[in-house]
């Protein structure tokens, strides 16, 4: 009796705490990022329901289980609705004997039809990865809310490698990344973290299907067998997810990982390494991926120590990984080596080259030819190397862009290269269809929404989308997002989708207008500083970039200065040396001009910058008080976590404005014009403002005498 009275009362005052929660939208922490799955309104859940009343897979392989439970999870949350696995009236069929080659290996096919009388839906494939994608895009449908009774829809991936790159180093710090420590936790792997699977299952979703574990600057311990036990287990949980795992190997890995008295690219006892590494990995993991290489790049070893080549240095490596189906993907990101501007040095050194490279390597060129702004003309060896696999590196967190401040929505940098004109071989050839693949530097780390802000989150979803279908528009990607993220309501999806499409030029605007690019502080790259002129290396200062005087502002690009508007094709070069054709949008990075010339909307130079920095602060205005619209629409903890990041960005808007301004000012000795209201402070006000605490700014210390041989610290270099 008296257990029985215990009971009543717990399950009493169960009942009272429930009735004192909120009952305003449920608080979402973002963990679940765009699957979320969250109950559809009654009328879609009246034509979603009859359609989704059974899962029937052609196999219990785990990529067919990954679909299912998939399917079977958001079906669930969605509609409330449990699924047989039976053929019945309204079964989703999952068939991976498709047969149809248009879909290739990763391509499906969702189709209304009859099967045995009875109504059905089949997602067909080539493979058991084309179905998982086929399911996620079933998925995407009912969470977008589209019609799903009379389907007919084809699609497949426009680029065969889909990368995310994590600049993440073995203690868990991340190069550049704002969102939390590294997710990769090495110390306790080979135990599996249930988020690994989350990673992988938000991955697939949007079509990635690589994932390179290791920053860039590598460190060559990566590549001993201690780690090699880690990344097995990380490569067997996204296995089914059909997404390869690959490395970042250190170029010198012969001489610090295989005690070898040199790297040299050409060396036997070097190749013969590099074939004995591979091998030793695809007995671990048959599917790697293969390597990242950075090399002769920022203080990386690299094929120059030996008088080779970029080309010999990717080939022997890649000739380590050709027996398996391996990739090298060898970073064109090299300067510092010569006198010449930082713009044409990539282009200066692998032009040359073209030809030179295995199959199996592609050429991984940044978006632009100096690093990740939140501008650049897009860089000049797209379409200029036809014989070699050329891939498109993009960032995704935002080193240049505010870090994790604000809501800044990516795509249309992308999307800005992507539609480029290389001109080569003809005028009507974008870059996205001169590249073979697409990397993307990721922004996701430990934090519970995974990225630096919930807004970041679209950044991840945005690369997938757009390394998928290189055509996509920004506006459809943001659409998307916005409708798996947050509501469906046409007049919220409408207010952040529009928040989101501006938010990139708002950037650009109160940042670096008209082409300028580099001016932030050194090292961590937070914040302005266009007067810092006092480092070593010349093109890591933001004065190299904007070349400012008392007489004006700008690169000189052309024949008269460094000349690098002639390594594009000879259409895009014309234009971009000439002042009556350069859209404004570059001109002070092709040009300098006199603060006084006049632009073609007949303002001068002056007013124009001017107007360019309020036009941004305006800009983020405007976001602040559309979000302040959207409380209804959106859950509290999420609408409370936005504020605060608007609030952060219009502070940084003003720095950045009035810095700027207080800097150019004091060279250009003009006064503002009128409308526009003076800085706050005085410009040695902004010059003394320095951080010192910004995250990201870690590149791994790695001691070139390391050595991980057996018996000569070894035991050291591996857990
Ligand atoms: C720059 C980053 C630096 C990276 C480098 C790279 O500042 O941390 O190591 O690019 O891409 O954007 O290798």
């Amino acid at each position: 009796m008296k257990g029985t009275a215990l009971r009543q009362f717990a399950i009493a005052a169960a009942l009272l705490l429930l009735a004192l929660l909120p009952t305003t939208a449920h608080a979402e922490d973002g963990y679940d990022l765009w699957l979320r799955y969250r109950p559809v309104e009654t009328q879609w859940k009246a034509r979603y329901a009859p359609h989704t009343t059974a899962i029937v897979a052609a196999s219990q392989s785990p990529t067919m289980r990954a679909a299912t439970d998939e399917l079977r999870r958001g079906i669930a949350g969605m509609l409330g609705q449990r699924t047989s696995d039976r053929l019945r009236d309204g079964a989703i069929l999952l068939n991976t004997q498709a047969h149809n080659p248009a879909l290739g290996r990763e391509g499906y096919r969702i189709r209304s039809g009859i099967v045995r009388n009875m109504k059905v839906m089949t997602i067909s494939a080539n493979s058991d990865t084309g179905a998982l994608y086929g399911a996620f895009a079933l998925l995407r449908l009912m969470q977008t809310r589209q019609p799903i009774d009379r389907l007919n829809v084809t699609d497949a991936p426009k680029l065969p490698l889909r990368v995310l790159n994590h600049w993440d180093n073995l203690d868990r710090t991340v190069e550049r990344g704002y969102a939390g420590p590294s997710i990769w936790d090495w110390q306790s792997l080979p135990k599996i973290d249930p988020r690994y699977v989350d990673y992988a299952r938000a991955s697939a979703s949007i079509g990635v299907n690589g994932v390179v574990l290791n920053n860039v600057n590598a460190d060559p311990k990566i590549l001993t067998p201690g780690y090699l036990t880690k990344v097995t287990a990380l490569a067997n949980v996204f296995r089914p997810y059909g997404i390869r795992v690959y490395l970042t190997a250190r170029f010198s890995s012969p001489v610090q990982v295989g005690g070898l008295a040199t790297a040299d690219p050409l060396d036997p006892r070097v190749k013969a390494w590099w074939g004995a590494k591979a091998d030793e990995i695809y007995r671990l993991i048959p599917d790697f991926g293969g390597f990242l290489i950075k090399a002769n790049s920022e203080g990386q070893p690299g094929p120059w120590d030996y008088k080779r080549t970029q080309a010999d240095g990717a080939n022997v490596i890649a000739d380590a990984l050709a027996p398996h189906g391996g990739t090298v993907f060898w970073r064109a990101f090299v300067y510092g080596h010569s006198k010449e501007d930082r713009a044409k040095q990539a282009y200066d050194e692998f032009r040359p080259l073209e030809g030179k490279f295995r199959s199996n390597v592609i050429v991984q060129v940044k978006n632009g030819p100096i690093d990740f702004q939140p501008r650049e003309p897009f860089h000049p060896l797209f379409g200029q190397m036809p014989q070699t696999r050329v891939g498109l590196e993009v960032q995704l967190t935002r080193e240049y862009l505010g870090q994790s401040d604000g809501v800044v929505f990516l795509a249309p940098i992308w999307t800005e290269v992507l539609d480029s004109d290389t001109c080569s071989p003809g005028c009507g050839t974008p870059a996205k269809a001169t590249i073979a693949a697409m990397a993307g530097v990721s922004n996701v780390g430990s934090n519970r929404q995974w990225t630096a802000t919930n807004f970041d989150q679209a950044n991840w979803y945005a690369f997938g989308r757009l390394a998928w279908n290189p055509s996509l528009s920004p506006k459809q990607i943001a659409d998307e997002w916005t409708r798996m993220t947050w509501s469906n309501d046409a007049r919220g999806v409408q207010a952040i989708v529009a928040m989101m499409l501006g938010s990139r030029e708002a950037v650009v605007d109160y940042m670096t207008p008209l082409g300028l690019a580099h001016q932030f502080q050194n090292g961590h790259h937070y914040g302005p500083a266009p007067w810092s002129c006092d480092l070593k290396e010349p093109s890591w200062n933001p004065c190299y970039y904007n070349a400012a005087d008392a007489r004006g502002i700008g690169f000189d690009r052309t024949s008269t200065g460094s000349n690098a508007a002639a390594q594009y094709a000879p259409p895009v070069a014309r234009c971009l040396a000439d002042l009556r054709c350069i859209a404004d949008k570059d001109l002070l990075f092709f040009h300098h001009v006199p603060w006084t010339y006049r632009m073609r909307n007949g303002s001068t130079l002056w007013a124009s910058l001017i107007d360019h920095y309020d036009r941004g602060i305006a800009r983020i205005e405007a976001n602040k008080r559309q979000w302040a619209k959207l409380r209804s629409y959106v859950d509290p903890q999420r609408f409370a976590a936005v504020s605060t990041d608007l609030d952060r960005q219009m502070r940084e808007a003003w720095w950045w404005r009035d810095a700027s301004i207080a800097y150019w000012q004091s060279l250009s000795k003009l006064p503002l014009p009128t409308g526009h209201s003076p800085p706050a402070h005085p410009l040695p006000w902004y010059q003394a403002v320095h951080f010192d605490t910004v995250p990201g700014f870690l590149s791994p210390r790695i001691d070139p005498r390391t050595l991980c041989v057996a018996g000569r610290g070894g035991t050291s270099c591996a857990l």
